[in-house]
Formats: C-alpha cells, sequence, structure tokens
C-alpha cells in the first residue's frame, strides 16, 4: 500500500494580519503595537507588507491553485475596533466578512488566530496592553464580537499566537515601559492574564459554535540535555517544565507545572492569581493544539560561580540593568548550541526528528488533537530574470518535516494538518524581507516597494504536487 498523510488531512499554509495584510491606518484601522514595532530596526514597516488587504482575491486564487484545503490567518484587532473596545470598525470587519466568503467559496476553510503579537497601540497607551488585568476583559470583548460574527463559517479556532515567545521575549513583543523593565515578574503576569483571555475565549467558542474546537497557536521547541550527564538531563527538566509544559500544562490540564511555578515562587517571578482564575482556566479547556515548530533547543547545567549567582539574583530583583532569557534562571538551566544539528542562515536549528520527537511527546502527555500552524525554513530567495525562484533547500526542509509527521501519526499521533509557514513571502518579524518563508515570492524589499506582484516559487510546485497526491510522492 502506498504511504499518505491520514484522510481528511487539512493542507494549507499560514499567515498573520501585521505581517502580510499593509493598509495599517486605512478604512478606519488604527495602529496596532506591530504596526510600529520595527521602528528603527533597518527592516520594512508594517504599513505596506505583502499589500493583500488590497489583493486577497488574487492570493486566494493562487491558493486555491495550491490546492489548499484550509488556511491560517489571523485579526486584527484594531482594524475591527480600532480603540480596542467600544465602536466597531464597519470597513475593517468588511475586510475579514470579505475575506472569509472568498476562501470558503474556493473550499478553503478558514481558520483565524484572534491574537498575532498585535495588541492595539490604544490599549498600550491606555493601561499598557497585557501587563494590565483589564486586557482580559477587553480581550473577551473583541472575541465575543468575532467568535458570535463568524459562528456559522468558522469552526476551528486558535486563539493566542506563540504565548511562550511573547513572555521569552517579553519586551520585543510587547512596549513594556522603563520602570518595568529589571522586573521579570511581569512576563509571567502578562502571560497570567493571556492564560485567562484564552480560556475566555474557548468558553465563548463552546457557548456559540456548534462543534466548534478551540486552541492555542503555541511556538514550541523540544529541548534536549546536552549529553547524559545526571546535571544535564536535570537541566532538560527544568528547561522543559519552564519553557514547554507551563504553557500546555494550562491549556489541556488547567494547571501549572507545580516544579516551574515553585522556581518562580522562590525568586519572586510567580504572577498574582487571584481567586476564581484556576476555575476559570479549567472551564476553558482547549480543544486541540496549533502547533509552531522551527527548531530544537538544547541545554546544560549552568556552570557559573557564586558571584554569577548572586549578581543574577540582584539582577532579579530589579537593583541592576536588564537580563537576557535563560540568565533569568541562573540555577535552572542554560541554552547551548547542540553540536549534533545544521543552522539556517541566522543561526536556527534545522532539526526534522525534533518533529517526530514533539509530536510524540506532546501526545503521550495529553492526547489531544495536533495541527501544524506553522514550520518553514527562512533563507535569502533569489527571483530570476525569468521570474522563477529555486528555492529547493525550503522544498528540503519541508519534506524532511512532513516524513517526521507522517512517522509520528504512523506511531498514533492525531496530526489534523500541515499549514506551514508561509504561504506569501511576508514581515519576517526579526529580519524584514530579507528572509523570506512563502511559497509564493513577492517582488519587494525592505527599501523598495516595486510592484508587489506575486511568483510562485519552486516550492508552490512542489507542494501542489505533495497536497494533490496527500503526502504520498514524498513519503514512498
Ligand atoms: C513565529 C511567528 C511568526 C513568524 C515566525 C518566523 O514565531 O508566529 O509571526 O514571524 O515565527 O519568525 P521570524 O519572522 O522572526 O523569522
Amino acid at each position: 500500500m502506498k504511504k499518505s498523510m491520514p484522510k481528511n488531512f487539512l493542507w494549507g499554509a499560514s499567515t498573520s494580519a501585521y505581517q502580510v495584510e499593509g493598509a495599517a491606518l486605512e478604512d478606519g484601522k488604527k495602529l496596532s503595537q506591530m504596526d510600529i514595532m520595527n521602528k528603527d530596526t533597518g527592516f520594512a514597516d508594517a504599513s505596506v507588507t505583502s499589500d493583500m488587504y488590497h489583493r486577497y482575491k488574487e492570493d486566494i486564487a493562487l491558493m486555491k491553485e495550491a490546492g489548499f484545503t484550509a488556511h491560517r490567518f489571523s485579526i486584527a484587532w484594531s482594524r475591527v475596533f480600532p480603540d480596542g473596545v467600544g465602536e466597531v470598525n464597519d470597513k475593517g470587519i468588511e475586510y475579514y466578512d470579505n475575506f472569509i466568503d472568498e476562501l470558503l467559496k474556493n473550499g478553503i476553510e478558514p481558520i483565524p488566530t484572534l491574537y498575532h503579537y498585535d495588541m492595539p497601540m490604544a490599549l498600550v497607551e491606555k493601561y499598557d496592553g497585557w501587563i494590565n488585568r483589564q486586557s482580559v476583559n477587553d480581550f473577551a470583548y473583541y472575541a465575543e464580537f468575532i467568535i458570535k460574527r463568524y459562528k456559522d463559517k468558522v469552526k476551528k479556532w486558535l486563539t493566542i499566537n506563540e504565548q511562550s515567545i511573547i513572555v521569552e521575549f517579553w519586551k520585543k513583543k510587547n512596549f513594556v515601559p522603563e520602570k518595568f523593565h529589571n522586573n521579570p515578574q511581569i512576563k509571567f503576569q502578562m502571560n497570567h492574564h493571556m492564560n485567562l483571555a484564552h480560556a475566555i475565549a474557548c468558553k465563548l467558542v463552546h457557548k456559540y459554535v456548534e462543534d466548534g474546537i478551540c486552541g492555542p497557536a503555541i511556538g514550541y521547541s523540544p529541548i534536549y540535555g546536552l549529553d547524559a550527564s545526571p546535571k544535564n538531563m536535570l537541566a532538560m527538566l527544568n528547561a522543559e517544565d519552564l519553557k514547554n509544559h507551563y504553557f500546555l500544562d494550562i491549556y489541556f490540564q488547567g494547571k501549572y507545572p507545580v516544579g516551574a511555578m515553585n522556581y518562580l515562587k522562590e525568586n519572586n517571578m510567580a504572577p498574582v492569581i487571584e481567586d476564581g482564575d484556576m476555575e476559570l482556566i479549567k472551564e476553558g479547556y482547549s480543544d486541540f493544539l496549533g502547533l509552531n515548530y522551527y527548531a530544537s533547543k538544547c541545554v546544560k547545567f549552568p556552570e557559573k560561580d557564586n558571584n554569577y549567582y548572586r549578581e543574577a539574583r540582584s539582577n532579579l530583583t530589579g537593583k541592576k540593568g536588564g537580563m537576557g532569557a535563560y540568565e533569568m534562571m541562573p540555577d535552572f538551566y542554560e541554552y547551548i548550541k547542540n553540536p549534533y544539528c545544521e543552522t539556517n542562515d541566522w543561526d536556527w536549528t534545522i532539526d526534522p526528528t525534533g518533529m517526530e520527537y514533539l509530536l510524540r511527546d506532546i501526545y503521550e502527555r495529553y492526547e489531544i488533537p495536533i495541527i501544524i500552524t506553522e514550520n518553514g525554513l527562512g533563507a535569502y530567495d533569489t527571483l530570476e530574470e525569468d521570474g522563477s525562484i529555486h528555492d529547493e533547500y525550503r522544498i528540503d526542509y519541508w519534506a524532511k518535516h512532513l516524513e517526521a509527521i507522517h512517522r509520528a501519526t504512523e506511531l498514533g499521533v492525531d496530526v489534523m494538518g500541515f499549514l506551514p509557514w508561509s504561504f506569501v513571502d511576508l514581515l519576517s518579524t526579526s529580519n524584514g524581507y530579507n528572509k523570506r518563508y512563502g511559497i509564493i515570492y513577492v517582488n519587494r524589499t525592505d527599501d523598495d516597494l516595486k510592484d508587489l506582484n506575486r511568483y510562485k516559487k519552486d516550492s508552490f510546485y512542489w507542494y501542489q504536487k505533495v497536497i494533490k497526491s496527500n503526502g504520498s510522492i514524498i513519503l514512498n
């Protein structure tokens, strides 16, 4: 028998609003924090990006040509509610009405994400976004409006994109006032507020959407210990608890992992949890996991002297300057380069085996359906004179990851679909338009908008065949 992906496996790709739509201030939309995050970086900003706001019909026609059965996109909160709450922006919501209808007309299932890093600036200015608990109520107001509006058209809902990354890079993914910069407790407090917002959105889907399912899209890296030394294995467990279980245990078990939480308490970083919060989190259970996987991580036990610890701890209490992500966990784990894995041009590990590892690991722990909501290779692409783009490196990357996904399904993991990053080239969060991810090339650079025309890369034609054969062309 020929090998292929399971029956009804969903095929498509992913994008997010601020990275593709452009029209950042058009038709009543006001700024989100991501519209201005790239200011002064030298990369493009979010004002035009890939201009999907104006070209969505052409883009959805390309999705259809590729054979997509699903598409993941995000809804820009500040397009729908320019001030975060209050009056709806009719023109803004009309864009999503049209976008969703166009997908459905072309036989493509819409899978929206409610929040992809893009807090409305109005709420940042009003109360510092997720830092303030009021954000939970305002997110609920926005989510309820969207969920009710599309309850008959959308059945799979994603809430918040990559809470884990929002926490790890808390000062890059949020406007955090200076006064909080040396206080890492704030990032765990923001995370707690997002957990409440996520739970409320899941409850709303369960309330309003017949047969609706709801889940997070998590940025997830399996974590390996550098070697079999007991200390390094312990560092691996520490990092798994704080980087991975800390998020998934909430979504699927309604609790914070005990070890990680006590570590945060010892270090004055634990979130304030109010009465009723954990009950709400339990009630707003997730039905499935959206998984964003790019790279695995490797850790060792920190070997620093006591001075290092002392200094690190004084930083934790806010007496000294800012600290990087791993330094905040000085006696828990330390990231280290994995000597066994190659990396891409931006030093991200390339590890297809990690895909099988994490799918099996997550499934054994939580037994929930999983959909791949991001996976891809950021690379420099070249548009040739004849309009072709030879991105065989990207094909190789996806082929190996799809083989790993297939192996996991053979061993019983319930994988619902593959929605890699990304459909068109888009504004890379960390690297503008240098670093491309799409199966469709968008003709622009960071400094020159050119004509923004679309060109099909070699990976487009390859993916089209993969979809048509339900994966069997790479699996046999
Ligand atoms: C994920 C985000 C995406 C996307 C991707 C690639 O974390 O959900 O929005 O940006 O990473 O990252 P980058 O753009 O930094 O290369």
